[in-house]
Formats: C-alpha cells, sequence, structure tokens
C-alpha cells in the first residue's frame, strides 16, 4: 500500500448487507451524451461500482431497466428532461448536483443530475463515496452545491520543478517533456481535485518566472489546460509584474504607459488564443523584492487593473495578493496590508479578487484572522490558507488542519454587526459578491503519495471540501476522509479521528502557545529559533515579534503598542485590547505581559508557558500510543510509516519545548516547574544546530 489512491481506493464494500443493497440498486449504467467531462463521469462510475461492488455495470446509451444509474444534465439526457427536474436544478447554480432515487416509465432508477457536464461529475463523485462511506443509496434525495465559484491550488513550483516550501518531492509538472508527454499522473491530480470540488489550479510560483509566459511555455501550459478540462479543473497562471520588459523588451511596466497595458492585452490575447478558458493570473507585486506598481509610483489597484482589463474581454479574473510588505520595515508588519489595501476599496475591477492570508503576519501556527476581512466591504476577497506545513512541521509532523481553516472562517469580524463571519466574506454572501474563492497553497509533489506524510492528503482534502462547503465539521470531514483513505472500521475511525482533531491544538502548544508567533528557524523555517536576530530585515527575525525582555513577553499591538487592534471592528478592539477578555490563544499576539501576569489557570505567565509547551510534547505522545493500537487494523506499510513519522514529531516537539523554554527562560529567570520534565541539552546546544539541506526552500 503507497497512498496513491489517496481517498479514491474504491475497495470492495465488506458490510455484506449493504453490498447487497448497492448491487442490487445499481446494476446498469445510462449516460446520454457524450462531452469529454460526461467520460470522465462514466468511466469514474464504472471503475467505482467495479472496485466497490466488485462487478461491472452494463453500459448503455439510453436503454433504462430497473436498478439503472443515470447519470445526466436535462440539456444532455432525455431520461433527465423528463423527470422535470427544473424547480429544484434552478436553485443548484452552474456546478450543483442532485441525487436522486426514482422512477421512470415504472423502471426504478438512481439519477445524477446536474446543470452542467462537470455538476454531473461531481455527483458521481458524492455517490460513490456514499457507497465509500457504508450508507444507503436507497431513496436518495440531496442535493449540493459549493458556496464559493474559485475553489483553487496554488502550486508554488519553478520551471526547474523545485517547489517552494514544498516537502512532497518535484513540482508534478514536467515542463521538458510537456506537451507531448502526458503523463499519467496529471489526470490523476484532475481526478483527485475534482472528487472535492477543487475548480481551479495555478500551476506555478507567486515568486513568479515570467518564461511561463513566452509561446513555448504557453504550449506547454495548453497540454496541461487540455489534460485538466474534462475534470472541470481550469488553469490560471503567476504573472511577473515585469514581464513586459523581461519578454516585451520595453523599458518600463508602468501599468499606466501605454505600450505596457497593449503588451499584457497581447499577451493575454495570445494565452486565450491557445487555451479558450484560461482562468487567469495570479499576481505577487510589491512584496519580498517580486516587482510591482509601486516601482512606478502607481497603486496596487493601478497594477491590479491593468491586467483585468487585459483580461476582461476574455472572461478572466485577476487575482492580487495583499501579502505585502515593502523596504521599509514597519513598527508592525501585521498592519500593513491593511494600511495598503484597504483605502483602495471599490477602486478594483469587477474581475479582481484580492487574495488575503488567513492572518496578518505570514502562515503562522496560529494566527488572528486578517482584519482586512470585513475591511473591504466593495472588493470581493478571497481567503488564501497554506495547505503546505511551512511553518507546521513540513512534510514530517502529523496536523490536520481544517480546524484551524475553521477557527478562520468561523470568525465573526462584527463588520455588519454581530454574526457576520470570515467565511460569508469569502463566499460573496455578506455583500452579495459575484465572485467569491479559497485559494490553498498546494502540498503536492511527485512523492508517491503525493503529499509526503500519508495525513497531510487530509489536508489537501480539507481545503477542498471546506472551499465547497465551509460549514462543513472537522469532524465530519475526518470521518470521510478516514473511511475512505484508511477503513471504515470503527476502530480506526474513531482513533484516529481523535489523533486527527487534537493535532492542531498540539502543535500549537508545541510550537507558539498563547499567541507566540514567527520564532521559527532561520530562512528554511523548520525547527525553533526564537533567538534569531540581526537580519537584513528586523521584521524577518524572531525577537520583532516576541519581545521578550526581563520583564515579559508579547507584541503590544493595542493603544499603547502598535494600535493595529484598531483595524479591527470596536467589538473586538474592546474583547481584545484588554488582556482578561483577550481570548488566551491570542495573548502575547495583542498584548506584552509580565511573566508574573496570572492566567485563567491561575498560573502565571511564565509557568503556563512551561506547562503549555509541555502539554503539546505530552500530546504528541499519546498520539504515538493511539496509533500504536491501530497496528493490524490499518495496513502495516502506512502503520510503519506514521509511526517513523509519530517518532519525530515526538523527538521534535520536545525540541521546540526544550529550545523556547530555555531561551525565553534568560529573560524570565524563573525555574521551570519542577513537576515538569527538564529540558535535555543546553540551550546552546540548540543554538547550534544547523540545517544545510531542508526541502523547499
Ligand atoms: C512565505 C514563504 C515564502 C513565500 C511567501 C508568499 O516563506 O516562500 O514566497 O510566503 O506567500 O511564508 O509569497
Amino acid at each position: 500500500e503507497d497512498g496513491y489512491r489517496l481517498w479514491l481506493r474504491y475497495d470492495q464494500v465488506n458490510n455484506r448487507v449493504l453490498l447487497k443493497q448497492y448491487q442490487k440498486t445499481l446494476q446498469h449504467l445510462v449516460i446520454e451524451g457524450n462531452s469529454p467531462t460526461l467520460q470522465v463521469a462514466a468511466q469514474e462510475a464504472m471503475q467505482g461500482i467495479q472496485g466497490l461492488l466488485g462487478k461491472n455495470l452494463s453500459h448503455s446509451a439510453t436503454d433504462i431497466k430497473n436498478n439503472t444509474l443515470v447519470l445526466g444534465t436535462a440539456a444532455s439526457s432525455e431520461v433527465v428532461k423528463s423527470l422535470q427536474l427544473q424547480t429544484q436544478l434552478q436553485g443548484l447554480g452552474p456546478e450543483g448536483y442532485l441525487l436522486l432515487s426514482t422512477k421512470h416509465n415504472g423502471k426504478k432508477i438512481t439519477v445524477v443530475a446536474a446543470n452542467s457536464d462537470t455538476g454531473v461529475l461531481y455527483g458521481t463523485f458524492h455517490l460513490l463515496k456514499l457507497m465509500q462511506m457504508g450508507q444507503s443509496i436507497q431513496n436518495l434525495n440531496l442535493s449540493s452545491q459549493p458556496k464559493t465559484s474559485h475553489r483553487i491550488l496554488n502550486h508554488w513550483d519553478n520551471l526547474d520543478r523545485t517547489v517552494e516550501r514544498g516537502y512532497a518531492g518535484f513540482s508534478l509538472w514536467d515542463w521538458h517533456k510537456l506537451p507531448d508527454y502526458i503523463d499519467q499522473r496529471y489526470l490523476d491530480y484532475a481526478r483527485a481535485n475534482a472528487s472535492i470540488g477543487i475548480n481551479g489550479t495555478v500551476l506555478t510560483n507567486v515568486n513568479a518566472n515570467s518564461l511561463v509566459l513566452t509561446e513555448e511555455y504557453l504550449l506547454k501550459v495548453k497540454a496541461l489546460a487540455d489534460a485538466f478540462r474534462p475534470y472541470g479543473i481550469k488553469v490560471y497562471l503567476t504573472a511577473r509584474f515585469s514581464s513586459p520588459i523581461e519578454l516585451g523588451k520595453l523599458k518600463t511596466a508602468d501599468p499606466l504607459n501605454a505600450e505596457v497595458r497593449q503588451w499584457w492585452k497581447d499577451k493575454v490575447a495570445e494565452i486565450y488564443r491557445h487555451i479558450p478558458d484560461f482562468g487567469g493570473f495570479l499576481v505577487k507585486a510589491n512584496s519580498e523584492g517580486q516587482p510591482g506598481p509601486q516601482n512606478y509610483g502607481r497603486s496596487h489597484a493601478d497594477g491590479a487593473n491593468m491586467m483585468a482589463d487585459a483580461l476582461a474581454p476574455h472572461n478572466g479574473i485577476l487575482m492580487w495578493r495583499a501579502f505585502v510588505y515593502d523596504n521599509n520595515v514597519p513598527e508592525d508588519r501585521a498592519k500593513q496590508a491593511y494600511n495598503e489595501f484597504n483605502p483602495l476599496d471599490g477602486k478594483f475591477r469587477e474581475n479582481v479578487m484580492v487574495q488575503v492570508k488567513n492572518g496578518a503576519i505570514d502562515f503562522q501556527p496560529r494566527e488572528p484572522f486578517h482584519p482586512l476581512f470585513g475591511a473591504m466591504p466593495k472588493t470581493p476577497l478571497m481567503m488564501e490558507f497554506q495547505i503546505t506545513q511551512e511553518y507546521l512541521g513540513q512534510g514530517t509532523h502529523l496536523v490536520y488542519l481544517a480546524p484551524m481553516f475553521k477557527e478562520v472562517l468561523e470568525a465573526d469580524t462584527y463588520a455588519k454587526g454581530q454574526g457576520s463571519t470570515v467565511a460569508e466574506v469569502v463566499d460573496g454572501s455578506l455583500y452579495n459578491r459575484k465572485f467569491s474563492g479559497m485559494a490553498g497553497v498546494s502540498n503536492i509533489g511527485t512523492d508517491l503519495n503525493w503529499t509526503s506524510h500519508p495525513f497531510a492528503q487530509a489536508n489537501w482534502y480539507a481545503f477542498g471540501r471546506l472551499a465547497w462547503d465551509h460549514a462543513l465539521t472537522s469532524e465530519q470531514i475526518a470521518d470521510e476522509w478516514l473511511r475512505m483513505t484508511f477503513s471504515p472500521n470503527p476502530q480506526v475511525v474513531s482513533t484516529a479521528k481523535n489523533i486527527m482533531l487534537g493535532s492542531y491544538e498540539t502543535l500549537v502548544n508545541y510550537m507558539t502557545p498563547l499567541g507566540l508567533h514567527h520564532i521559527m528557524g532561520w530562512d528554511h523555517h523548520y525547527g525553533p529559533g526564537p533567538w534569531i536576530k540581526d537580519k537584513p530585515r528586523a521584521d524577518w527575525t524572531s525577537v520583532y515579534y516576541h519581545r521578550a525582555t526581563e520583564k515579559g513577553i508579547g507584541f503590544d499591538r493595542t493603544k499603547t503598542g502598535s494600535n493595529a487592534l484598531e483595524q479591527y471592528a470596536p467589538h473586538l478592539q474592546d474583547l481584545y485590547g484588554d488582556p482578561k477578555t483577550c481570548p488566551e490563544k491570542y495573548l502575547l499576539w495583542f498584548h506584552h505581559l509580565p511573566w508574573d501576569y496570572k492566567v485563567s489557570s491561575g498560573r502565571t505567565l511564565w509557568n503556563e508557558l512551561c506547562y503549555r509547551y509541555s502539554a503539546g510534547v505530552d500530546s504528541v505522545r499519546q498520539m504515538q500510543e493511539q496509533w500504536q493500537q491501530l497496528e493490524g487494523k490499518v495496513d502495516q506499510e502506512r502503520f510503519k510509516q506514521v509511526k517513523s513519522l509519530l517518532a519525530i514529531q515526538a523527538k521534535e516537539a520536545k525540541w521546540w519545548r526544550d529550545a523556547c523554554l530555555l531561551y525565553f527562560q534568560t529573560f524570565s529567570k524563573r525555574p521551570i516547574p519542577a513537576e515538569l520534565e527538564k529540558p535535555e541539552h543546553t540551550l546552546e546546544y540548540y543554538q547550534k544546530l544547523e540545517f544545510k539541506f531542508v526541502p523547499g526552500i
């Protein structure tokens, strides 16, 4: 067992009663219409049913017998049309679907109906999922449709196949062999994404290379777009702002310059000649050294609108990232994106979405939601989550990210009074936006199991599921994923679910408890580095963020400090502004507090830090014990793999705890409570550890 099949294993159903029910209900397949997408749906149904039920379906274009599965749209299928489903389908939008047990001319049938072929494909995956999960498929009457319109993976893949912050091998895109050679893996990738409703992929790194916009590469991109199209997946590219200079030999990339504007129009038209349904561009500009409109004294809106104007005639969209910080190190980097973007609300073209990271700093293990959510009512804001675990244990730590994604999505911005959640900003419902979206920085690579850690597959899965429906609970998603990926065995599901659901809080405890952030190792971002200082920029150091002194620790973001808090709604300013009411998970994010400050447990802040770090380590040990109980209940290959990785995680949790406590102790000058385990080495030992060849930089 190598994990390659992800959650689409389709092993035969064990439960005999259910197997009988399924076999009886699904005996024939009728699919009218032969678009590439419907062919993919039919193929999936056949393959899935063959695996799950151990039998082949008889397949016909029209002949309805008892126990037939019908897949189609009202446009392509006479049967679907005759069922008078218009009213039900109407509310489901272009990608929604309906699963129905019904009758046609007296014959019992199961129908997957939708308004588009892609909707039919999504519904087919849903039907198969019901069986993978051991649910009844009799008396079906259910529907589903996505809450966000753009559900997009962001690959930080370079053209030389290295992946920035990628920990699962090299890039899937084999540019050298493209366009002539289509790796089966491209299709398996597209299929996996379609199964969770992902409908777009940005192929290239946000730190962009303009080479991908040359004719030679566009032909390769076209080959990928052609491969993905049947699965409902559109291709997007990152566009380097200075491309008119690099490729067009112009003297400037000024977005208000007529020649520059024309260059982008021509380039975009060229792309659409090759790829008529090209999705659009994602742009990182004036951030971490990337070129952008500010180089010419123009605003982010000027830059974004220029590209949006080029894309608009072709129905393309422009995703402009709000992850910006310029060369002047600010007093508080957390404020910068808001300061630059909030005044631009209402100034972007209709086909622009501003893509905002979940928090204001940078994908830290825990951050409060980004204050831009709720602060730009006239602009569609896309959520950007990081699925790849750059700051969360990379390829080796088991951390299930759905609880983190949910924590942010469910946060209340109070932008239009209580109940104005981040999720409603992102899905467009709070301000009635036409476009809405979620982007996830991909954790996929050439590793046999796609994501390196077997449980990291769950984060890809959870991202897709939440982009489709952010109301799903972390538990539901873990349950689905485990049943399909490991086993429906109740002990496996409940034990592994326990491990998954506690893993996020566990990781935060051993890395950055109580609102600490950005205290990781220099550059590679692996392991602890709270002592990092004296680097080219203060906001690339750890001391800038934790601000530990002999008096106390934490970043004062209240009125007495940077006042980043004023970027939030008044209610949150009050709540977070007082350390007594500030949720403790954000305490040191917003406050600088004395070491003897009493937290809610009754402990001093120092002792609480010691307890939290230790609790994190203890929890990883519990995760190990729980996993051990599953020996013999899951396949031996993945059992061993996860076991070895958990051993690394346990070692590294201790490393984080010991290094951070020893370092902070040089300020607090207080003992680690006697009942807690003592650090194994000296601070100097941890400070001297070097990592020369970590992946992903
Ligand atoms: C940071 C990563 C860096 C990315 C940057 C971004 O360390 O590699 O380029 O985010 O999002 O977290 O642009």
